[in-house]
């Protein structure tokens, strides 16, 4: 019993990491009814020069990892094979160009949830390390429009 407990609290660590591979600062946003797919934000670093190859999660139908690229001063997303992970370098997720998103969602995700996420990366010699975390969501920005007063 005592190590059923322990499991738990391991997957709740808002860390995660395997022998060579450390995620961080997991987490997602509440999705409006009707949305079906959701970004989810971390931070991810490999001691050792890799990339990051899937992502999978039960709550969702396919993970994909997006790229995001200027076109004309029209931003595009792309789904890419792999995200480079340079050595000893952290790469932030849904901070910049790069994100994950959860595809085909089964549930709407809601504040307070935490959405099970499992990361494989590949390392040069093709040996992989699986990672798992989970992201915690937190809740949709308060929409503007409560702030906002028409008088007509
Ligand atoms: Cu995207």
């Amino acid at each position: 019993m005592r190590y059923a407990i322990a499991i738990v609290m391991l997957f709740c660590a808002a860390q995660a990491w395997a022998e060579n591979v450390v995620v961080s600062d997991a987490s997602a946003r509440a999705t409006a009814p009707g949305q079906e797919s959701a970004a989810i934000r971390f931070s991810i670093t490999s001691k050792k020069d890799a990339r990051l190859v899937a992502i999978a999660s039960p709550v969702a139908g396919a993970v994909e990892i997006h790229d995001m690229t200027h076109d004309n001063g029209v931003m595009r997303m792309r789904a890419i094979e792999f995200l480079p992970l340079p050595a000893g370098k952290m790469v932030k997720l849904g901070a910049s160009g790069s994100h994950v998103m959860l595809l085909n969602l089964k549930n709407p995700l809601k504040a307070g949830d935490s959405v099970p996420l499992s990361i494989t990366v590949e390392f040069a010699d093709k040996h992989k390390e699986k990672v798992n975390v989970n992201a915690e969501v937190k809740p949709l920005m308060a929409s503007r429009n409560e702030h906002e007063h028409h008088t007509h």
